[in-house]
């Protein structure tokens, strides 16, 4: 008998069908047996009654996680039983035959079970099973999708940025090591950064969903090793206020779309979706630390990024809040200094729910002041000559940004740390495996 899929068994009612799936839960009720079977699209529950002796039989070793293929019969359940606002909650799956494709051996723990965090890990090829981990994934795929699907309809193309690169694209991140031929080093690339800045000669408007790698010894909830970074740069333009423009765009259509979808997810997180009003805040630096009575220092604090999230959200009804004109020296030497504006650069970054997911700037475009700025900050130009080719051969005015996709899921469902918001996270302590055992 053909498949039916999980969702579609409402429309099967009275009909045999076959169903394929994990047994989520298994419950004994006197000689009844209840077991939920979830699919790809959804869970059911069904029930082995006493008259069908033969899937009685079958059904006596079954546990937690066997897969099974299933044959039954679609029942409506009596009207007391309905369970309304849940997948298909009206009825029930009256199983007359069970086939074991894969047999399980006993969990090390329940699935429902709270678990510590590092056992959770330990587990991930059965913790990721859970309905929680699979709305985080669900999530963030739809996170990725809407946000591809909004820069593509603002201009850009995407492109492939290389993650095996001649050094660090940032002048000052640390970046892991590869053995590369002839005895040279190659590193992990920290960012796309000089790839998509390159890509601005091409085709103006370019952007990379890109594995970034970052080796510094981090043990915090906001840093990972490894971490997927949503990347776009854009030519012609007067200042970096038009990168935060494109940038607002993409995170309202990408809080629109998961919105409409996963209504659902955000009461199971116990959250609401973001707030995001006609036009982000947007406050400097000073302005920052002024609101939040702080002195006036270089960069923002965890804590003041978190203060200053909650006031952006009570003053402006926005769950996001730009913060602008850091000083040029704690920037990448990249970043652009008008004159007029000198010591403060023309970088951004973008708070989400108090953590910064993005980071930005207009670039440096002209060949001769990028060449200075890498001196000035004790970098060597000639190793950078690949990347200043874009630069010696015509560059217009161009900015970009970076969203980091797990912080930007982790603060979308208010998850507290980033690392679950990582499918396969690799922190200090973790590759898959716990490196101190
Ligand atoms: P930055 O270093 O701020 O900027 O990185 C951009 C965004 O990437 C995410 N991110 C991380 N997420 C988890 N763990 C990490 N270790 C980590 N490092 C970065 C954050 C951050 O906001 N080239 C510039 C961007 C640009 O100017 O276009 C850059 O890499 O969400």
């Amino acid at each position: 008998m053909k498949r039916t899929y999980i969702k579609d068994l409402g429309q099967s009612v009275g009909e045999g069908v076959s169903i394929s799936g994990w047994v989520d839960v298994r419950r004994d009720q006197g000689k009844m047996v209840f077991m939920d079977i979830r699919d790809m699209s959804g869970k059911v529950q069904c029930v082995v009654l006493p008259s069908h002796a033969e899937a009685l039989e079958q059904v006596k070793e079954v546990r937690t996680e066997w897969v099974l293929k299933v044959s039954g019969i679609v029942n409506k359940r009596p009207e007391k039983n309905i369970k309304q606002g849940v997948q298909n909650g009206d009825i029930e799956l009256e199983i007359t035959n069970i086939e074991v494709l894969s047999k399980a051996q006993e969990l090390p723990f329940a699935l429902d079970a709270e678990l510590n965090f590092d056992t959770y890990l330990d587990y991930l090829p059965l913790t990721l099973r859970t309905e929680r981990a699979r709305d985080i994934f669900t999530m963030q795929a739809s996170i990725v999708q809407a946000y591809r699907d909004s820069l593509v309809v603002q201009g850009f193309t995407e492109f492939e940025a290389p993650a095996l690169v001649g050094g660090d694209a940032e002048g000052g991140a640390a970046a892991f090591k590869v053995d590369y031929y002839y005895d040279k080093t190659a590193f992990l690339a920290t960012s796309p950064q000089f790839y998509k800045q390159i890509m601005v000669g091409p085709f103006e408007r370019a952007f990379t969903v890109a594995k970034i790698f970052r080796a510094e010894k981090h043990a915090t909830t906001r840093h990972l090793s490894e971490a997927v970074c949503m990347d776009f740069e854009m030519g012609f333009i007067e200042d970096e206020k038009e990168v935060m423009k494109v940038l607002e765009n993409t995170i309202r259509h990408t809080v629109e779309t998961v919105t409409k979808k996963h209504s659902d997810m955000f009461a199971r997180f116990n959250t609401t979706p973001p707030l995001v009003p006609a036009e982000i805040p947007i406050l400097t630096l000073k302005e920052a630390h002024d609101l939040l009575g702080v002195e006036h220092v270089d960069d923002m604090e965890p804590e003041h990024e978190r203060n200053i999230c909650e006031w952006a959200k009570k003053e402006k009804g926005s769950d996001f809040v730009f913060i602008t004109r850091y000083p040029t020296k704690k920037r990448a030497f990249y970043t652009y200094e008008d004159k007029s504006e000198a010591p403060y650069s023309r970088g951004f970054d973008l708070l989400f729910r108090g953590l910064e997911i993005n980071s930005g700037a207009q670039r440096i475009h002209n060949h001769d002041d990028l060449v200075a700025k890498m001196e000035s900050r004790g970098l060597d130009p000639k190793k950078f000559s690949y990347y200043l080719q874009a630069f010696k051969y015509g560059m217009p005015p161009h900015g970009g940004c970076s969203t980091g996709l797990e912080r930007m899921t982790a603060r979308m469902l208010e998850i507290a740390n980033v690392k679950e918001a990582t499918a396969f996270p690799r922190d200090l302590n973790r590759i898959d495996n716990r490196l101190s055992e």
